[in-house]
């Protein structure tokens, strides 16, 4: 028998769930009662191995782009990750992506835009003043956190770039190097690597849309994408694709990892939605990291993850049932 191989995150809520339950009866188990109180994920690195935080930025607050709600831990950010360049286990990713390097590192820009060429991160960057943003991240798994992000918004990279009339989307690619990347060397991988995602040009020149080069203060941690990754706030967290490499506008609209290995389960908008569930489970609820057995910390989604004010004109003549 021939059976499909479903990514991990890809799993029902009555089985994403039992796995927290699964990993603190362990705990319970070998007598760590504190642990075990459920208060905060299941440990996923010995203490001493901890994810270190890079180097500082200097950055403007942006209150009237940041939630008031209690940030998710550095530590459960960096942590509990999706990043499947390093393996598909949610501590892979903080294990494994010290194996990649981050600088020097380079962009690649291509197609509709007056601007083409390859740049040196530091030359995208420079012009820009970095701003920290504090978004709620909701995963199309139902769970979230709230990160705050320090980088720049994409609409200001991207018009210097000059994008042509003929650009209506935006396309995005990871880099793709086995030997730095476990996961692309794995032979059971279900992704056709390199990693792509996309944007409409409106969503990408939307004011939310931003360019994170770090988080709480200091540079991204590798397995968060270092050393830029995309940030659509109101997405599903699968369309905040990590450590770019390319940029390409384009006429037609780009193919997008998820939605070419399930397209009846991931779109290529992919817009939080508690009206629209997944084919597998409910998108109503999401937990909030960190989330416990005894505090899993469930709460409602909100359509467009609360952002709704920002972003529900783009999509008004759209049926979102079917533009999932
Ligand atoms: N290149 C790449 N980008 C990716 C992923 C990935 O596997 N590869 N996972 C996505 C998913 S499913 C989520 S939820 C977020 C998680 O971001 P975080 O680990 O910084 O919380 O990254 C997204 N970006
Ligand atoms: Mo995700």
């Amino acid at each position: 028998m021939f059976i499909k191989k479903r990514p991990s995150w890809a799993l029902s809520q009555s089985e994403i769930t039992p796995e927290s339950v699964y990993l603190n009866r362990r705990q319970f188990m070998s007598g760590s009662v504190a642990v075990a109180a459920g208060l905060s994920i299941p440990g996923l690195l010995p203490a001493a191995e901890l994810p270190v935080q890079g180097k500082s930025l200097n950055f403007v607050p942006m209150p009237d782009y940041s939630t008031a709600e209690e940030k998710t831990p550095f530590k459960d950010v960096a942590q509990y990750n999706n990043f499947y360049e390093f393996g598909t286990g949610k501590g892979d990713p903080a294990r494994y992506a010290e194996e990649m390097t981050v600088d020097p590192w380079s962009l690649g820009v291509e197609g509709e835009c007056e601007q083409p060429g390859e740049y040196a991160l530091e030359d995208l960057l420079k012009p820009h003043e970095y701003q920290e943003r504090v978004y709620r991240l909701r995963c199309v798994e139902a769970w979230s956190m709230v990160i705050p992000w320090i980088g720049v918004p994409l609409a200001d990279i991207l018009k210097r770039l000059q994008p042509t009339s003929r650009a209506k989307y935006v396309y995005f690619e990871t880099l793709h190097d086995p030997d730095q990347m476990r996961g692309q060397r794995s032979l059971f991988s279900t992704i056709d690597w390199p990693y792509q995602e996309g944007l409409r040009m409106d969503e990408a020149m939307n004011e939310l849309s931003f360019l994170a080069v770090g988080l709480y203060g200091k540079t991204l941690p590798k397995q968060n994408g270092a050393p830029i990754r995309l940030v659509v706030p109101w997405k599903y967290g699968f369309k905040s694709i990590k450590s770019i490499v390319k940029i390409r506008f384009q006429e037609e609209r780009p193919e997008t990892t998820w939605e070419m290995i399930a397209p009846q389960e991931y779109g290529f908008y992919a817009n939080v939605n508690p009206e629209v569930d997944h084919p597998r489970w409910s998108q109503k609820r999401e937990r909030r990291l960190p989330s416990g057995l005894l505090s899993p910390n469930w709460m409602e989604t909100v359509k467009f993850n609360g952002y709704g004010e920002q972003v529900a004109h783009l999509y008004k003549d759209m049926d979102l049932r079917k533009f999932f």
